[in-house]
């Protein structure tokens, strides 16, 4: 080094030489160690609206762990719940802007970004949770992810909020027009709204990290949302009364700001999406505990349970604007998904 010629770095070089070797050394090494670990290791965060214990808690855990050992450590994920990073709106906003790198989210508020997204939330498109799998991890879902990508967000799987039912403070519901007139928090979803209001509902969006305060303080009557939801925010303390209407299926999906995606490397690309892949598998291994203990669970609690719903009724009450919904989004694209095996 010709530098090590120049008089201040010979004053640097005996000032060097007056610490204990060793010492030097190991303070050397040690300023080095944490240079290199700080610059080779990349913090993302990513977060959901409901608490920790809960199916979405346990893929987004799972999510951070497998990235964590897919990458050798390079990327580092940062958990947050409850909404302490915002509700599911502000956070899929948070992600399409890059101020956030990663979300968890229903796709309750997903039409406001991607419009396209409003057919997966259609009530009664879904027979079951296997079909709901079959479509969103078949070629649909591949179509629908695509759909995301002008908007600014790469979709890396979709796993499940769950099958959503009725809850509220005033009756028990049986048929339809046992919901006249009900105050029910609705999610930021145009599609939910008009079809809760065809049964008489008197309709509320709200974010969701809000739902709790508004069921204590009557300034909603009730709300909708999966086994797993219901549980996770203790809605049995504020709801007597819940029916197990099954009236839509709510899908979630891990969202990435895609020009982050953009930036990794082939491999880590895929270490990201095999990582969100294994957080759906454990998401929908809870989602299927939940829904097996989620009634005795919540009778044990004191709730009223209706578990013998004519859910046809229902769905007959909401016939017109499903026919709408038909005209809206194309009768050929819900048939698709209707008819997927
Ligand atoms: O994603 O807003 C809702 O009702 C959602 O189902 C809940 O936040 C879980």
């Amino acid at each position: 080094m010709t530098a090590s010629l120049s008089p201040s770095s010979f004053h640097s070089r005996r000032t060097a030489r007056s610490l204990a070797p060793r010492r030097l050394l190991a303070a050397l090494g040690l300023v080095a160690g944490l240079v290199s670990a700080a610059s080779a290791q990349t913090v993302m965060r990513i977060n959901i609206s409901i608490g920790k214990d809960s199916h979405q808690g346990v893929a987004i855990d799972t999510f951070a762990k497998e990235v964590e050992q897919r990458t050798a450590g390079r990327y580092k994920i940062e958990t947050f719940y409850a909404g302490s990073l915002g509700g599911e709106r502000e956070s899929i906003e948070s992600v399409q802007l890059g101020t956030q790198a990663l979300t968890l989210t229903s796709t309750g508020p997903v039409p406001n970004f991607v419009p396209d997204a409003r057919i997966l939330d259609i009530p009664f498109l879904f027979r079951d949770k296997a079909h709901a799998h079959a479509v969103l991890d078949g070629p649909i879902g591949q179509e629908m992810s695509k759909k995301f990508e002008p908007k600014g967000f790469k979709v890396l799987a979709w796993c499940d909020n769950g099958v959503r039912h009725m809850t509220n403070s005033k009756r028990d519901v049986n048929l339809p027009d046992d919901l006249k007139g009900l105050k029910m928090r609705t999610m930021e979803n145009p599609v939910h709204v008009a079809a809760y209001k065809s049964l008489g509902i008197v309709t509320t969006p709200m974010a969701f990290p809000e739902v709790f305060t508004a069921l204590q303080q009557g300034t909603v009557d009730g709300q909708e949302n999966p086994l797993s939801v219901i549980m996770a925010a203790k809605f049995d303390q504020v709801q007597k009364h819940v029916s197990l209407t099954g009236h839509v299926f709510s899908p979630a999906v891990f969202l990435m700001n895609k020009s982050m995606f953009d930036k990794l490397s082939a491999d880590d690309q895929k270490a990201f999406m095999e990582a969100a892949k294994a957080g759906t598998v454990a998401n929908r291994a809870r989602v299927d505990a939940d829904d097996a203990k989620g009634v005795e669970y919540l009778r044990s609690k004191g709730v009223t349970v209706i578990d013998n719903i004519d859910k046809a009724k229902f769905a007959a009450k909401m016939a017109p604007v499903l026919a709408d919904f038909e005209k809206q989004f194309g009768k050929d694209n819900i048939d698709r998904i209707r008819n997927t095996k």
